[in-house]
């Protein structure tokens, strides 16, 4: 049982330190980068940025595997918290790469905004959401991921 609550509790701590989405994108599967940390949502700056990157991104999110780092999916709003990430790829979480830290990038503009396109995700289709539902996709895919941080233990 305290196994399990220990679990639980990693899961949500993983999940409080960055929370990830896609934004104006074509698809939910591409769109531009947004991570949230301390309550605080951003974007990511390109410089660095590259399919390693955007693997962990498409990871974490429950996607199927980044195809491209793509874009430009225009200036997001906020800070521009991270840059120069350098993922190893396998991670999952994007708070686990190697990077110079959470704080406003002053050297980047929100011209350099990273985006993603991730491949659609093979559990899709076991994943249904029924038609005229897909406003919740996001939640869903928030939930899809917590299933599966509790599946890798
Ligand atoms: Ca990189």
């Amino acid at each position: 049982m305290l196994r399990i609550v220990w679990k639980l509790s990693s899961v949500i701590i993983l999940a409080e330190i960055s929370k990830v989405r896609l934004t104006d994108g074509t698809t939910p599967y591409n769109g531009r980068v947004e991570v949230q940390y301390n309550g605080e949502w951003g974007t990511v700056c390109d410089d660095g940025w590259d399919l390693k990157d955007a693997q962990v991104i498409c990871r974490q999110l429950g996607f199927g595997p980044a195809v491209s780092i793509g874009g430009p999916y225009g200036k997001g709003k906020g800070a521009i918290l991270l840059s120069d990430s350098a993922c190893q790829g396998t991670e999952t979480s994007i708070s686990d790469c190697d990077h110079p830290g959470w704080y406003p990038q002053t050297h980047c503009t929100h011209i350099e905004d990273a985006g993603v396109i991730c491949g659609v995700p093979e559990g899709r289709s076991k994943l249904p959401l029924p038609f005229g539902f897909s406003f919740l996709f996001p939640i869903w895919s928030y939930i899809y991921h917590i299933l599966l941080q509790l599946g890798s233990y």
